[in-house]
């Protein structure tokens, strides 16, 4: 996979004005409510080609999954319903010389609907995962860390809980139920708060970072990584667009 130079083509360029637009809007939102830090990278990351089509999951070995989802559940590893790739984790993998405290709340891990909610899931070093199970069904939380010590927690009944934290570092940990095949998440543990995950739409805002010389990553699940280096300036965000093909 290659990166491509920005501006490469037109379409781009119209989305880069919309997205300039949104956030010049943006700013003047934040300058009003005093709140949200001004990005400091910011960009778009898109898909290149013709999207493979959703898969459907067979999930009738399971009658509780079966009657939540009587046709199956859809996947699109390759997500680009909203005009850009969905779903790409973007961090900053190196550069970071002074990060913050980590938080102290759990970030959640939920199982509902026979499903890993969210897909991607980021915590610091040492900040709790909370996993739990919102079913009436049995599942698992088996991470497969290669850095990290690996676990397995069987939560039979809805409510259930547990907590744990992840000591290293490490992008990614795939997330697995070996009850139910289908099932998979993602989580990354970083020891920054400099990261964003793409929404439908394909862009990205990471805040905070002081100026200076950093090397960006995008991580897509099937797609793989591709990085950069952007110099982020005290006077605006910097723009890191990363273009994935088939
Ligand atoms: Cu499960």
């Amino acid at each position: 996979m290659q990166l491509r130079a920005n501006d490469s083509c037109a379409g781009d360029r119209a989305r880069r004005l919309v997205l300039t637009a949104a956030a010049v809007l943006g700013l003047a939102a934040a300058s009003a409510s005093a709140q949200a830090p001004e990005p400091s990278i910011r960009g778009w990351v898109s898909f290149e080609g013709k999207a493979p089509a959703p898969e459907l999951a067979d999930v009738s070995s399971d009658p509780k999954c079966a009657e939540a989802h009587p046709k199956g559940i859809e996947r699109a590893p390759i997500d680009v319903s909203g005009g850009g790739l969905a779903n790409v984790f973007v961090w900053v993998k190196s550069g970071v010389t002074a990060p913050p405290a980590a938080p102290t709340e759990p970030v959640v891990l939920d199982q509902r609907g026979c499903e890993f909610q969210p897909h991607i899931v980021v915590l610091r070093t040492s900040q709790p995962l909370e996993m739990r199970n919102s079913d009436d069904a049995l599942h698992n939380i088996h991470p497969k860390p290669a850095a990290n010590r690996e676990f397995n927690i069987g939560q039979a009944l809805r409510g259930m809980s547990a907590a744990r934290a992840f000591e290293h570092p490490e992008v990614m940990i795939p997330v697995i139920c070996d009850i139910h095949p289908w099932m998979r998440a993602y989580v990354a543990v970083v020891d920054h708060p400099y990261f964003a995950v793409t929404g439908a739409d394909g862009t990205y805002a990471i805040s905070g970072l002081p100026p200076g010389k950093y090397e960006v990553e995008a991580w897509h699940e099937t797609l793989g990584t591709q990085s950069r280096t952007v110099t982020v300036k005290a006077s605006g965000p910097v723009w890191a667009d990363f273009a994935y093909r088939p």
